[in-house]
């Protein structure tokens, strides 16, 4: 199946489709980061911008990042074989009021096949969840995500309980998700802020160095 037409599959949302596609793709010795950079990621820029132009609604939104799951599940067990060293323990959820957990997922995926511990805390997850789990869990990072630009706030919200609590200088918090910036990341007074998931390993690395 040829690239372009694994990232039809995606957009309209036939699973079976982009797993066969996806299995093809490794059969043909393309690796695991091209497949996420140059198939599926760029379907699902092609979703938002459909959505975004009301070409699309929520159910085939939906219905897409099904199918987009079904072919990073495809991936995932190649992305965790790892040799790696124990790098640390990381919690990490989508923050309040957010339900999109794909680009979350992958991050933490990455980390694990980095040697990272991943306490995955999943989507809509409370400033006062995190701040359990970072009693509970002692982890090195702490990540945040948001897609959208209403749940950004709590990120900062979230900073700001660790701060009050008395545990925010025994993480790292890393933020990240489509809407987040660098400068944004500063203003709220996260540690790091990683783009997507390759960097997300990278930043997380260099809290523990
Ligand atoms: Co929504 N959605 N959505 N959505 N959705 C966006 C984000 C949107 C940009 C679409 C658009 O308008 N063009 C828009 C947000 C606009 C804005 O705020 N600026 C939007 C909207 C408006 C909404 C709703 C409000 C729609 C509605 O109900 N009217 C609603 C909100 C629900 C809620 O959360 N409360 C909604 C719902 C949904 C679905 C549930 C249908 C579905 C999510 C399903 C799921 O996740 N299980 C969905 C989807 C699929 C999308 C788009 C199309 C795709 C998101 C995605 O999975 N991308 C999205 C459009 C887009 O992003 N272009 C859109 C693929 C993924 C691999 O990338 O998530 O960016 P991404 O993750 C990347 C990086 O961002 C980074 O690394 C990842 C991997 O490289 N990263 C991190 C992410 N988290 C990180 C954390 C880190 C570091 C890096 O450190 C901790």
């Amino acid at each position: 199946m040829l690239r372009e037409e694994i990232r039809e599959h995606v957009i309209l949302g036939h699973a079976t489709e982009t797993e066969t596609g996806v299995q093809e793709l490794l059969t043909a010795q393309v690796s695991v980061d091209e497949i996420i950079q140059q198939v599926l990621v760029p379907a699902m820029a092609v979703v938002g911008e459909k959505f975004r132009r009301n070409e699309i609604f929520v159910p085939e939104m939906l219905i897409a990042a099904r199918a987009m799951q079904a072919g990073l599940a495809v991936l995932e067990p190649l992305i965790l074989q790892t040799g790696r060293q124990y790098m640390g323990r990381v919690v990490i959820g989508t923050v309040k009021g957010d339900l999109h957990d794909i680009g979350k997922k992958l991050v933490a995926t990455m980390l694990q096949g980095a040697g990272w511990e991943v306490i995955d805390l999943g989507v809509d997850v409370a400033p006062e969840k995190f701040l359990q789990a970072v009693k509970e869990h002692k982890p090195e990072v702490v990540g945040l995500s948001a897609l959208l630009t209403t749940t950004m706030p709590n990120m900062k919200a979230t900073i700001e309980l660790l701060k009050e609590e008395g545990v925010r200088d025994q993480v790292h918090v890393m933020v990240g998700g489509a809407p987040v910036t660098e400068k944004f990341a500063k203003e709220v007074g996260a540690d790091g802020f990683a783009a997507d998931a390759g960097e997300a390993v990278e930043k997380c690395a260099a809290f523990v160095v």
